[in-house]
């Protein structure tokens, strides 16, 4: 395995080397339609290191038992290796404490949960949440359903026509009735970063809590809960190098507390009778029934693979990349970028003159290259630019110049072929 962890001292002192960092990803060294893979749909799920593979294996293999239930030393391994992956996400986030992390099965549920805790028990008939015009569907519908349900209502931040966030819109959309703000810290169509710290100080200002959607911007940038002082952070794992079917709600615990809890069942009470159940501390008062084991610990594994490579040095590699990209695609004819925001990430949208995204996609895909064409569960974006879908690189840490080469020649093809 070429993934043993050095220390950060040791790391620091390596510059960063894509080739051997692909060593690491078993899936990339292999061919598709004849060709060798070029994958560049990393905002819809990112590939998994050696690491992460190796401790799901290890998991089942050695150590396959439930947690925090039994005495005996299978079940106390997992407990242990459990509780130990909340503490690197812990560190992954600087969380203030291990209890502010609550695993749950990605940034979907995340902010479900929140919607259904915070929000039915906060928010009621004529109150406001206000969320941007950015989002992916699942920082839109569980604030509607909550709307539907409280007759509260949803405000909706505009941004620009480089995809940015319109901070005075913003602004004046919060007042008495504004009850959570939720954002996104990096949209997956527009690859816009959008100023949280900002936008947490305008919405504390007048007491409004913030969650932020992070599942774009924490395998792309350091992220730092405490420094950008928001109240929820939403993560997914399978965007992180991680499984899929896990991620991580981070909450403050003094919102936490206050909150009812989510799902009822095992692991989540203190004591139960029939007349009267007792909800257990954090973080297992959100923790219901028997978790995904297995994807926690490997998502452990994923974090501290991150953290091994550094995070400065892949937003390095990153702004790298799509530089270079962005530079050679709007230099083909026809195309045109669908999101050029100032502060930019790891997502490259276009659409091309004459030419559907899903042909664009068909064709790149007989080249080995893979990207992700349509509305990218974010309709109210493409609605805003006035397009039906568009084309979509995403970058990841593994990915080179090379392969954007190889995008480009991709992109002329097309217009070859359907021009
Ligand atoms: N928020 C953002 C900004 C996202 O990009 C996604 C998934 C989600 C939330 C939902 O994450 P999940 O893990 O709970 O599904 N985005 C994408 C995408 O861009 N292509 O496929 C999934």
């Amino acid at each position: 395995m070429s993934t043993v962890l050095k220390t950060p001292e040791v790391q620091a002192a390596t510059t960063y080397d894509v080739q051997k960092v692909r060593e690491d990803f078993p899936i990339l060294r292999q061919m598709v339609h004849g060709k060798p893979l070029v994958y560049l749909d990393n905002a819809a799920t990112t590939q998994k290191p050696q690491a992460v593979i190796n401790a799901l294996v290890d998991y089942y293999q050695h150590d396959n038992s439930n947690v925090h239930r039994g005495v005996h030393l299978l079940s106390e391994r997992a407990t242990e290796a459990y509780e130990k992956a909340r503490v690197s996400v812990q560190k992954f986030l600087n969380a203030a404490d291990h209890r502010e992390i609550i695993f749950v099965r990605g940034t979907t549920e995340a902010i479900n949960l929140v919607a259904q805790t915070y929000g039915r028990k906060n928010v009621g008939e004529g109150d406001e949440i206000v969320i941007t015009a950015m989002e992916h569907h699942s920082n839109i519908v569980p604030w509607q359903m909550l709307c539907e349900e409280k007759r509260s209502v949803l405000r909706v931040a505009p941004i620009n026509d480089s995809g940015e966030l319109l901070m005075d819109d913003f602004a004046k959309l919060l007042g008495p009735k504004t009850k959570i703000v939720a954002v996104p810290h990096l949209s997956n169509a527009l690859g816009t970063i959008n100023p949280i710290r900002e936008i947490v100080r305008l919405a504390h200002a007048q007491n409004i809590p913030v969650l932020v959607d992070g599942a774009q911007a924490a395998p792309r940038m350091a992220v730092d809960v405490q420094e950008l002082d928001c109240d929820f952070y939403a993560i997914s794992g399978h965007k992180l190098y991680g499984p899929t079917g896990i991620g991580v709600l981070y909450g403050k615990t003094k919102l936490l507390e206050a909150m009812p809890p989510y799902q009822g069942g095992g692991d989540m009470i203190a004591s139960v009778t029939f007349e009267k159940t007792l909800y257990n501390r954090l973080p297992y008062k959100f923790e219901a029934g028997t978790p995904d084991i297995a994807g926690v610990i490997a998502l452990g594994a994923a974090v501290e693979y991150l953290e091994y490579l550094g995070l400065a040095k892949i937003e390095q590699h990153e702004h790298d990349l799509l530089a270079y990209a962005t530079e050679k695609v709007s230099a083909i004819p026809g195309v045109k970028l669908i999101g050029t925001a100032k502060n930019k990430a790891g997502v490259l949208s276009f659409v091309m003159d004459g030419v559907h995204p899903h042909d664009i996609g068909t064709i790149l895909d007989h080249e080995g290259i893979a990207i992700r064409t349509g509305h990218h569960c974010a309709q109210p974006v493409m609605q805003r630019f006035g397009i039906p879908a568009t084309a979509r690189a995403s970058f990841g840490l593994y990915n080179t110049k090379e392969e954007i080469d190889v995008l480009i020649a991709g992109i002329k093809k097309v217009s070859e072929v359907m021009g």
